[in-house]
């Protein structure tokens, strides 16, 4: 059997379940441009923990067995479509063991209305389990671990070198 997938992972000192949430966009989690990771839902939430539900948020949930290991996540208020997609030098989160289930990523602080280009970056892992003796055990030597580089789906930067499939998606912060 695969082990529990309820390990929740929150950035910050949000109480997520006590936290309002106005969802403003959900993109799927891909892998290698077509691989379902999970979901990136960008929202306003109190992601800097002042008691305000007033920041853009992103909810990274994990999905069909991956698990996250480090993440890295920008947002701007420009189109990034010509820009060099760096995410090495952009704010990021490591876990440790990997993370499934749902995390939250604080991208802006105070946010005001208008339209957010944003990023997400997840190095993602999963484990494929072959039972290789048949004796209906999983021992040591039968698990072998796929890595990926799996990003918030959308459109894809420019500049990306061919091959690699950056991509980033928009929301729109209505007024109050
Ligand atoms: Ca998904
Ligand atoms: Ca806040
Ligand atoms: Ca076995």
């Amino acid at each position: 059997m695969r082990k529990a997938l309820a390990v929740v992972f929150v950035l910050g000192l949000t109480a997520w379940a006590s936290t309002a949430w106005c969802q403003l966009a959900t993109v799927d989690f891909l892998a290698g441009k077509t691989v379902d990771v999970g979901n990136v839902e960008v929202g306003i939430a109190d992601g800097d923990g002042d008691g305000y539900a007033d920041d853009l948020c992103a909810l990274v949930t994990m999905e069909n067995d991956w698990e996250l290991t480090e993440v890295h996540y920008m947002a701007w208020v420009v189109d990034p479509a010509g820009m060099k997609p760096v995410p090495g030098k952009w704010p990021a989160a490591e876990y440790d063991p990997p993370a499934s289930g749902s995390g939250l990523l604080l991208l802006v602080p105070d946010v005001t209305p208008g339209t957010y280009y944003v990023a997400v970056q997840g190095e993602v892992q999963l484990e494929i389990w072959t039972d290789l003796d048949e004796d209906g055990e999983v021992d040591e030597g039968e698990v072998t671990i796929q890595y990926e580089s799996a990003w918030g789906a959308g459109n894809r930067f420019r500049t990306a070198r061919k091959g690699w499939w950056p991509t980033y998606f928009s929301v729109v912060v209505p007024e109050p």
